[in-house]
């Protein structure tokens, strides 16, 4: 199965690229709305149940590529985590804290939305958000933020690093034309929402 890479994925950085990232020392925080606040290490979480989503990620920019996403739901965490029904989004930072989302509880708890640790059964490389990046295929891919150090739990929405920059909070895929990665880069139409097909 190809990777993100043989898709020629394009690959983004805004804060820039953060190097040579080391998975044997990740560190995951989880913090704010939960009953059992803590650091988790990427070995320890890769001991949750683990799902696979077949999905896409798709870019603001008029890009889509699909592949089966492995990682722990955010579903998952909530519980294992014990969130408060206090909490209404999430709100996720990348490495050095300088790049940031949030998305809404309850589209983060949908079964898709995962922290994600490969694409097609290869492990995220750090081009990609490895180790672990967010995964939302529900929203334009800027909500999916890469090599992730801390999750907070929260009742108050900030506009992260794209959305203080123009783009929407809610970040609802939009009808349009998207070029599909899995097709060579062919143009194609999609209706809005999640990208589960193409319009004929
Ligand atoms: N840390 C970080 N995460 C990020 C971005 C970024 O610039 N920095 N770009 C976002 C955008 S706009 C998209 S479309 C996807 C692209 O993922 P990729 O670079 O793995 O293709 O990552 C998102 N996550
Ligand atoms: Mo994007």
């Amino acid at each position: 199965m190809k990777s993100l890479k043989d898709y020629s994925t394009p690959i983004f950085w805004a804060e820039g690229d953060p190097g040579k990232l080391d998975r044997a020392l990740w560190k995951i925080t989880f913090d704010g709305l939960i009953e059992k606040p803590q650091t988790l290490s990427f070995e320890r979480l890769l001991k949750l149940p683990v799902s696979n989503v077949k999905a896409r990620l798709t870019s603001v920019t008029r890009w889509s590529v699909e592949g089966i996403w492995t990682g722990i739901s955010i579903k998952e965490l909530a519980s294992f985590l014990f969130c408060k029904k206090e909490a209404k989004y999430i709100r996720v930072f990348s490495y050095r804290e300088i790049y940031d989302t949030s998305i809404p509880i309850e589209i983060a708890l949908k079964e898709k939305t995962l922290l994600a640790f490969k694409f097609n059964e290869h492990d995220l490389t750090e081009d990609y958000g490895g180790p672990v990046r967010l995964f939302c295929p529900y929203l334009w891919g800027y909500k999916s933020a890469k090599s992730v150090v801390r999750v907070q739990f929260t009742d108050k929405y900030i506009s992260g690093y794209w959305e203080s920059r123009g783009y929407p909070d809610h970040a609802t895929i939009e009808k349009g034309i998207v070029r599909d990665l899995n097709d060579n880069g062919k143009l194609k139409s999609i209706p809005g929402g999640e990208v589960i097909d193409f319009l004929s």
